[in-house]
């Protein structure tokens, strides 16, 4: 049975990592950690742990106590947030994966740090984006992703630490909202339908990225873990997606549902010039051969569920 240490725990991927995990390998098995507590299902269904990724003796300490063989990093400033805060992206996004490397590597455990479509950059081919192929960056997040994946291969090829991660796109959830990230706004339209009929997008509309929703995402990290390591050519960080859109695409899918529904535009520059840096589409061709990824939501099984849970969830 795994033990596995998560980081950044009561974030919005942590928020049903935790929960998924516990289901799997056992509550006592999943430790979950995060700078702050907030009392919520993840504290108090099973072992949790401050853990602040920028401190190396936090994780030294929570390693040593629970001696998991795992530890899942998702201690992360996200795009927009790191436009405004660089120092501090910089801070937790490459120190906190060089602590969490470095105990990792004393301590014989693997590691998964998700990385980001925010990986590739202007010069980047937009559509298919390929696995490998030209990554230029134009933000800190991105600085942070790719150096990261560099460091996670780094430390696979020199000390044989076990890294695996993905390229995550914008990641639609139900239960934790995103925090300050370029792909938000999918996650908002939906709240957004219910409450008030109408959203105003801080995108304009054509502009398309790749996106999931999160019980895929959960699968991505859970299914790349268990893989067999001999079949992994790639390792840090795969291609994975689920669907394309635009704000016009998603608005669409929810007229479906809620015909008064409307969609109307206030661009954030700022944000938007991420976005336009930003690929189109991924080939998720190498993680669908490697290690058998096959994501089951689309746009519209996703957005019925998204609806469907969240009326119930705001009693709308
Ligand atoms: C963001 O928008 O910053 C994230 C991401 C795509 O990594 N959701």
């Amino acid at each position: 049975m795994k033990k596995i240490l998560i980081t950044g725990a009561l974030g919005q991927i942590g928020s049903e990592l935790t929960m998924n995990m516990r289901k799997i390998y056992g509550n006592d098995n999943v430790i979950a950690s995060s700078r702050r507590r907030q009392e919520n299902e993840v504290v108090e269904s099973g072992p949790f742990e401050i853990v602040d990724v920028t401190n190396p003796q936090h994780l030294v300490d929570a390693v040593k106590k629970h001696k998991p063989d795992t530890i899942i990093n998702l201690a992360a400033i996200l795009s927009a947030n790191g436009e405004n805060n660089p120092s501090a992206a910089w801070n937790i996004n490459m120190n906190g994966l060089y602590n969490i490397l470095e105990v990792a590597r004393e301590n014989q455990c693997a590691v998964c740090t998700p990385s980001s479509i925010a990986v590739f950059g202007p010069s980047t081919p937009k559509d298919n984006t390929p696995q490998d192929t030209l990554m230029r960056p134009t933000t800190m997040y991105g600085v942070t992703k790719v150096a990261g994946e560099l460091l996670c291969d780094y430390y696979f090829k020199k000390f044989n630490v076990d890294t695996r991660g993905v390229r995550f796109p914008g990641l639609i959830s139900n239960v934790a909202l995103p925090g300050g990230g370029t792909t938000d706004y999918a996650v908002h339209i939906y709240y957004e339908a219910l409450k008030n009929k109408k959203y105003t997008c801080f995108l304009q509309k054509g502009t398309y990225m790749d996106m999931m929703y999160m019980p895929d995402a959960l699968d991505a990290i859970i299914n790349l873990m268990e893989a067999d390591p001999t079949k992994l050519v790639h390792r840090n960080a795969f291609n994975v997606t689920a669907m394309s859109f635009d704000p016009e695409g998603i608005a669409a899918e929810i007229k479906k549902h809620i015909p008064e529904f409307t969609i109307d535009y206030n661009v954030n520059q700022d944000i938007q010039n991420i976005a336009d840096s930003w690929p189109n589409s991924l080939d998720d061709s190498e993680a669908r051969e490697q290690w058998g990824w096959n994501p089951k939501y689309d746009l519209t099984a996703m957005t019925k569920d998204m609806l469907d849970t969240l009326s119930k969830k705001l009693n709308i």
